[in-house]
């Protein structure tokens, strides 16, 4: 049966009668169905379960009929990366990608996108790189990928494994950070501008329990929420062997607790205790509402890229293991269900008032590197709902190259924005945000509101 997220939210209920009739009486007992799939599963509190998926296999029935019977979200496990999707600098290839963006949606699946910036896998190109020039080309492949999936992809690794193993809780040295310790955010800006429907990750490895990494990148998130810049979720990859930490579910709890959702992203577990230790991650992802979903990296242990350690779920010729009937439990068990998430920006500089009473304030949030900006732009309306808008910006020495939520007059100089028809009715006193990137400096935007 194909599922559908439609298909796998509904827990058919089952009355079971007993034919015990004792006297008068009649016993009834309502019991809920156990779902026989991972991603009816995962679905029943409102999670997904996926997999990664291998452009070349997507020929290989038992590995397609794995796939499109258990799974509901997909991770191309190579074809999104910069090495694939941009092999010569300015010269974009989404033919892996497409084909399992395709494959998965045409099967009512969902997509992660994998991963736009990472020190490894680069294009020979970008790895003989440095300073503004790699800046400048980072940003641009997050811009382009990101757009070319627009609204396509549930949630993007817009940067993976950025920080260092060991004690030091800092960030791991690569070409990408000898840009500039900002690289991270400047990246989730760009994607953020790209893409605004989709959820932008953190995704790194050694990071499932509390330690020094995962502390790093928690400070990380915890500073990028509270300047407002754009992140919407952490990946934690859980390659493991044998055991999840004990204190993974702490660990997941304290992201969450900063406002962010957390996936765990890359699962397989080697080792002798490995059906315990899948009922373990599951358990902990199921006991933290913002724990979304979860991801295994392959389908058989012969799909794996731990060659020889049998991490998976599913035995090479496509018999379910131990370890599946483990998740497939513990998912059955349920646990509470995610909560919706929105995304909160933070101002960081302001204002201009309409003079009109009841009419609209508008302030600017930007982010400027060396070479380009994103402004974010929040309009707030007076004492009366607006029913439209108007929003007036100045560019004098900056150029824009893409904007949201909003329809712009032109791309320098004075630039009148006006409301889409999605976000044209603002309540009293409440908010919406539209924004734009660009090429130059978006300072002195200055922007002005007008109800419409
Ligand atoms: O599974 C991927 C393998 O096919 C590639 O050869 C490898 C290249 O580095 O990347 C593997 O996936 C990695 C993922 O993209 C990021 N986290 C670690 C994964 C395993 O190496």
């Amino acid at each position: 049966m194909k599922l559908t997220s439609r298909s796998v939210s509904l827990i058919p209920l089952v009355a079971t009668v007993a034919a015990a009739v004792l006297g008068a009486s009649l016993i009834v007992t309502a019991t809920a169905n156990a779902a026989t799939t991972l991603g009816a599963a995962a679905a029943q509190s409102g999670r997904y379960y996926g997999t990664a998926v291998a452009a070349g296999k997507l020929g290989d029935s038992t590995y397609v009929n794995i796939l499109n019977t258990e799974f509901n979200m997909v991770t191309a496990e190579n074809e999104m990366k910069w090495d694939a999707t941009e092999p010569n600098r300015g010269q974009f290839n989404y033919s892996g990608g497409d084909r399992i963006l395709n494959q998965a949606v045409g099967n009512g699946k969902r997509v992660r996108g994998h991963a736009l910036l990472w020190h490894q896998q680069q294009p020979g190109w970008a790895q003989g790189l440095s300073g503004s020039d790699l800046r400048q080309a980072a940003i641009n492949h997050v811009t382009q990928v990101a757009t070319h999936y627009r609204g396509k992809i549930y949630a993007w690794d817009v940067v993976n494994e950025a920080f260092a193993d060991g004690g030091s809780g800092g960030r791991r040295d690569s070409n990408l950070q000898r840009t500039g310790n900002d690289w991270i955010e400047a990246a989730f800006r760009a994607a953020r501008a790209a893409d605004p429907a989709a959820k932008l990750c953190y995704n790194d490895y050694n990071t499932d329990g509390i330690n020094a990494k995962s502390t790093g990148i928690y400070n990380m998130v915890r500073d990028f929420k509270s300047r407002g810049v754009p992140i919407d979720c952490v990946g934690l990859q859980a390659h493991l062997t044998n055991n999840a930490p004990s204190d993974m579910q702490a660990n997941i709890q304290r992201f969450a607790d900063l406002g962010v959702d957390v996936q765990i992203t890359e699962l397989d577990i080697a080792g002798s205790n490995q059906a315990n230790a899948y009922g373990a991650v599951t358990r902990a992802c199921l006991a933290v509402a913002r724990c979304t979903g979860i991801t295994v990296w392959g389908i058989r242990d012969s799909d794996s890229w731990r060659t020889g350690e049998n991490p998976l779920l599913f035995t090479s010729s496509g018999a379910k293991k131990a370890a599946y009937n483990s998740v497939l439990d513990a998912l059955n068990a349920g646990g509470p269900g995610p909560t919706t998430t929105t995304t909160t920006t933070t101002t960081t500089t302001t204002t201009t008032t309409d003079p009109v009473p009841g009419g609209c304030t508008a302030s600017v949030s930007l982010n400027q590197w060396n070479g380009g900006f994103v402004a974010t732009i929040k309009v707030t309306a007076g004492s009366s709902a607006l029913r439209g808008w108007r929003v007036t910006t100045t560019l004098s020495s900056g150029t824009v190259t893409s904007s949201w939520s909003a329809n712009g007059s032109g791309t320098s100089g004075t630039v009148n924005w006006t409301n889409v028809d999605y976000n044209a009715n603002v309540p009293a006193g409440q908010s919406t945000e539209f924004g734009f990137q660009g090429n130059g400096s978006g300072s002195g935007l200055n922007p002005s509101c007008a109800a419409s």
